[in-house]
């Protein structure tokens, strides 16, 4: 353990300089640190979003906590990162719901395709009784989740063919996020799926070890895949939500008001990400067609005959994950339209 632990604290946070908020008032030594990482870019609206955050938590503690701020997979993909929120390499991370599934399993339950309808019913839902119930399965694994932020919903990319139905999937070779419920929807779609971490993706991409990939619009273009991509379709298979984890230990070590701030400044970040995330997967679609790639919309009939494909997964992940709390689930999101 002691071992992995200097292994990790060392990866990369020593070499790649982290925009550390110097000007704290606090006396030399009293100064907690949170070393926040993320694996999309400085330019995703995840990342100002954790600027938001750093701002907010450095003025109001009056730099008696600096926030450090790592992009790009600086400090590993999501699955290390939040490893090193265990064990204390590392304070923050905001991964996706998916790869959180396999630290705390009912989490697939917010990767059933086409589960939520809209972005305002995930707001409701997530910011909800339902919401705090799965933040509340985090603590058992050292971990705390402070709020929801925003992916968004996804979309298939690939340069084999334009994809306009499952039928156009069969055998392509997509990258999933390393969730089990991914991989057998895609080969329920007839696709054949590979996961992989974030982080190793654009290689993954350019040399063709993989023939396509899905993410929201913002993440496909600020990440630059219409440079290895030709064709996009609007799947919009998973809505897929943020988690905004801190360590548990790190957590627990703060004062009672520094608790109330970090909470706070997460929540309000969070609402400032998810306007401009809405704002940039609104605002790409445009301008990846007019970059070069073929946009091919699916239908509703396309769209119901992937949900046909790929219920009988989620039946069996159902199973698995508890009939009771899917239900409860659907109930939610179901009293969020009304
Ligand atoms: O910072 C979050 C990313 O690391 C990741 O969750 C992005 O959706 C993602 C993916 O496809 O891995």
């Amino acid at each position: 353990l002691a071992l992995m632990l200097t292994a990790c604290g060392g990866g990369g946070t020593t070499e790649e300089a982290p925009e550390a908020g110097g000007e704290a008032a606090a006396p030399a030594g009293e100064t907690k640190v949170i070393r926040a990482g993320i694996g999309l870019n400085d330019q995703h609206p995840q990342y100002l979003g954790l600027l938001r955050f750093k701002e907010l938590v450095e003025e109001r503690t009056e730099g008696a906590i600096e926030v450090q701020t790592y992009h790009s997979g600086q400090l590993g993909d999501d699955r290390t990162m939040t490893e090193g929120l265990q064990l204390g390499s590392q304070e923050v991370t905001i991964p996706s719901t998916a790869p959180i599934a396999n630290f705390v399993p009912e989490y697939s339950l917010f990767d059933f395709p086409f589960l939520f309808p809209s972005e305002e019913v995930a707001d409701t839902v997530l910011d909800g009784e339902m919401g705090q119930r799965f933040l509340d399965m985090l603590p058992a694994q050292n971990l705390v989740g402070l709020a929801y932020w925003e992916n968004g919903f996804r979309n298939l990319t690939n340069d084999v063919r334009p994809v306009a139905s499952a039928e156009d999937m069969k055998g392509l070779k997509i990258r999933t996020m390393e969730n089990e419920l991914h991989l057998e929807a895609f080969r329920a779609l007839g696709a054949n799926p590979t996961p992989m971490a974030f982080t190793e993706l654009f290689a993954a991409l350019q040399q063709g070890t993989v023939d396509g990939q899905e993410n929201p619009y913002a993440t496909i273009y600020l990440q630059k895949y219409q440079e290895v991509q030709d064709h996009v379709s609007n799947t919009q298979h998973i809505y897929s939500p943020f988690v905004f984890l801190m360590s548990k230990t790190f957590f627990d070590g703060l004062t009672p008001e520094q608790q109330e701030i970090v909470q706070v400044a997460a929540v309000e970040a969070g609402q400032y990400q998810r306007e401009l995330n809405r704002e940039a997967n609104n605002q790409y679609l445009a301008d990846l067609q007019e970059e070069g790639m073929t946009f091919t919309e699916i239908s509703e009939e396309a769209r119901q005959e992937m949900v046909d494909l790929i219920a009988p997964v989620l039946e069996k992940y159902a199973e698995r994950i508890g009939e009771d709390l899917v239900q409860e689930m659907y109930d939610a999101i179901e009293a969020a339209q009304q």
